[in-house]
């Protein structure tokens, strides 16, 4: 029988892939979009315009949970993906209240439609290294205590905590997977990865002289989106329900990235990268690593990509995006 997976958060990076992943896999997918994404579909859904004629899209909101009861009311799904969030931390400290009512009550709500409705379907919770925060151990595991430190690392723990409780108090099969961060050409801009190799690829060819950012010394474990949603459907395909955390175990500077980046393009970072005050966050997370040895043994899951080639892809995209666009000017 063909299994059915709904992607909240398909139009992201990481549903963009992941719904790639699951129709290699002969999986019918589902996606969950908003309105507005639906009635714009050229600017709004561009990761996954690929895929708009083997996927089933529904409109739905996280505000909403009359819309998400509506999706899942609708078909028999047999997996769920909530990566729907909003997922930009600096932007959880300029506006943590709608960061918190969007991410913990999207969550709630899409648990409490699955239990009203679908209580054998599987959850996915996207949780997040920014759980661990200020952090207790290096590196950091499944049994780590969280302390974050950001609404959005706030969020995320609650929803951790809602998906633990529906497993516990309902025997639903329902859990999290603690990504570190994850990359790759889909990334949006407002995150320092994409932002430093966009902004190569635009001095490379003279569109841009700078690149302004803030702390150069913040360190992450930074894997490939393509890679983590792998093990994302590997967590639901267990006998049990367990939580995962899913990293590289290998940490990098933001100013390494520069380094390799720029370099990738022929350049030095040294000319370039300016610092600005506006781009450092109230509180930072110094030093995510994890370890993902539960993931490695139980799932048999590993990154694939290493931290140069995932730097190289992401500016070669950049680079060919750029210069597409240059020549398509008159
Ligand atoms: O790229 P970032 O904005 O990602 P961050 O905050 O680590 O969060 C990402 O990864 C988490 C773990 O998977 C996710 F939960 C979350 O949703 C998101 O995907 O920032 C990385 C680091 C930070 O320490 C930041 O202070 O880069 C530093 N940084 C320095 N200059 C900057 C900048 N970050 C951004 N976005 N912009 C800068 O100019």
């Amino acid at each position: 029988m063909v299994k059915k997976a709904l992607i909240s958060g398909i139009t992201g990076q990481d549903g963009s892939y992941l719904a790639e992943h699951l129709l290699g896999l002969g999986y019918e997918v589902h996606g969950m979009v908003r309105r507005v994404a639906l009635e714009d579909p050229e600017r709004r859904v561009g990761r996954i315009s690929h895929l708009l004629d083997k996927i089933v899209l529904h409109p739905a909101s996280l505000e909403s949970y009359a819309s998400i009861f509506h999706v899942i009311s609708q078909h028999d799904f047999d997996e769920c993906y909530h990566l729907a969030a909003q997922s930009f931390v600096a932007e959880s400290f300029a506006d943590g209240f709608s960061t918190m009512a969007t991410n913990i009550n999207g969550t709630h709500y899409m648990l409490t439609a699955l239990r009203e409705l679908r209580p054998r379907c599987r959850f996915y919770f996207a949780g997040s290294s920014e759980m661990f925060g200020r952090v207790k151990e290096v590196p950091q595991r499944e049994t780590t205590p969280f302390y974050p430190r950001s609404p959005y690392g706030i969020s995320k723990v609650a929803g951790f905590h809602l998906t633990t409780n529906y497993r516990e108090a309902y025997g639903m099969f329902c859990l999290s997977g603690i990504l570190f961060n994850h990359e790759g050409p889909r990334r949006g801009f407002e995150f320092v990865t994409r932002k430093i190799t966009s902004t190569v690829a635009r001095i490379k060819f003279g569109m841009a002289s700078e690149l302004r950012l803030g702390n150069l010394e913040a360190r992450r474990d930074w894997g490939h989106a393509a890679d983590f949603v792998r093990a994302m459907h590997l967590m639901l395909q267990q006998e049990e329900p367990e939580d995962f955390v899913i990293a590289t175990g290998e940490t990098h500077s933001v100013r390494e990235f520069c380094e390799l980046a720029f370099a990738e393009a022929g350049l030095d970072y040294r000319e370039y990268v300016r610092i600005d005050e506006k781009f450092y966050r109230p509180a930072e997370v110094d030093l995510l690593v994890g370890d993902a040895s539960r993931a490695r043994k139980k799932l048999n899951w590993q990154p694939t990509y290493t931290f140069q080639a995932l730097v190289r892809e992401m500016v070669q995209a950049d680079l060919k995006a750029a210069e597409q666009r240059l020549e398509a000017k008159p």
